[in-house]
């Protein structure tokens, strides 16, 4: 029997591309988009969509039970910036919707999960160069301490109750079908925005702060073999860490430069900087590309031309 997908958070950055990528895998039929909204038409009009709200158990309950599903990719969450100024909205989406998924699991309605961690699990006592899988975690966001207790809770869920669920800690993801929203990373898509609009970009990160970074067809590419892995393979039960590149809004900046000559930017700190800094600058990936083979195709330059190239046809 074909394999019963739903993705709960469909309509954001991360959960749009994977509904599409997974349709073209599975076929329309098995693959079920769900969100709290209707708030993006191109999902929404895409396929078999439902209204489901993540932090409702019995509201998921009824859209497994009625879609027969078996895989859930929960791809609902509060990002860091926006969890720093609604810090029990953040732990209430995160937490609540992470252990109705887990004991959906639990309890044989489905019996195979996908949850995203982050770099954000990582806190300023952490490494910051080539940040190893297992090391000092003592995130100082709201974002990041739920994906921290969550990963705890995703290794408890496998080991005291068999629950198949795996994850990756993405770094700051790039993408030009959907924005990102309330994340500290955001900066690195909106520059390629203005570029194009307005030929200018003030970053709210200053010039020379470092952080892992990745483009969504990289982290798509992640999220299928992860899932696709032998459960054998699947070494780490927590979240594996995950890296393609890293760079500076000076850098990136730069990168664009290189194709459009008139481009400037300028620096203009906030809020968000005091979160940049607490993060790795670069992460060691290692037991990702052992375990199941990850291997990343773009950098800077080639993310910068497809971005801009992209872009220009919307
Ligand atoms: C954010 O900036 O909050 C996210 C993340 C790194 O998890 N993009």
């Amino acid at each position: 029997m074909a394999s019963k997908i739903l993705i709960i958070g469909a309509c954001g950055q991360i959960g749009s591309e994977l509904t599409y990528k997974l349709r073209e895998i599975h076929g329309d039929d098995n693959v079920i988009a769900s969100d709290i909204s209707y708030n993006n038409l191109d999902v929404v009009n895409s396929g078999i969509f439902e209204i489901v709200d993540a932090q409702d158990y019995a509201s998921i309950l009824i859209c497994v039970e009625k879609h027969k599903i078996d895989t859930i990719y929960l791809m609902a969450a509060m990002l860091s910036a926006t969890g720093e100024k609604y810090p029990m909205k953040a732990w209430d989406l995160n937490m609540n919707s992470l252990f109705h998924v887990l004991n959906l699991a639990k309890a044989k309605y489905i019996s195979k999960i996908f949850w995203p961690s982050s770099i954000a699990v990582f806190g300023p006592t952490t490494p910051k160069e080539n940040t190893p899988q297992h090391t000092v975690m003592e995130p100082s966001t709201v974002y990041g301490i739920t994906k921290q207790v969550g990963e705890r809770w995703c290794e408890y869920y496998f080991e005291k109750y068999d629950v198949d669920v795996r994850s990756i800690r993405y770094p700051g993801i790039i993408s030009w079908k959907t924005l990102p929203g309330g994340g500290t990373t955001d900066y690195a898509v909106e520059i390629y925005h203005k570029a194009l609009k307005d030929g200018t970009y003030e970053s709210f990160l200053s010039e020379n702060t470092e952080l892992p970074m990745m483009f969504m067809d990289d982290a798509i590419d992640a999220t299928i073999k992860i899932m696709d892995a032998q459960a054998d393979n699947i070494s780490i039960r927590s979240s594996y860490n995950l890296a393609a590149m890293s760079f500076t809004p000076k850098e990136i900046a730069e990168s664009i430069k290189s194709e459009l000559k008139d481009f400037t930017i300028t620096y203009k700190p906030d809020f968000r900087q005091q979160i940049a800094d607490s993060w790795p600058k670069s992460i060691d990936d290692s037991y990702a590309r052992k375990d199941w083979n990850w291997n990343h195709n773009f950098d800077l330059k080639l993310m910068t031309k497809e971005m801009l190239t992209q872009l220009s046809k919307k």
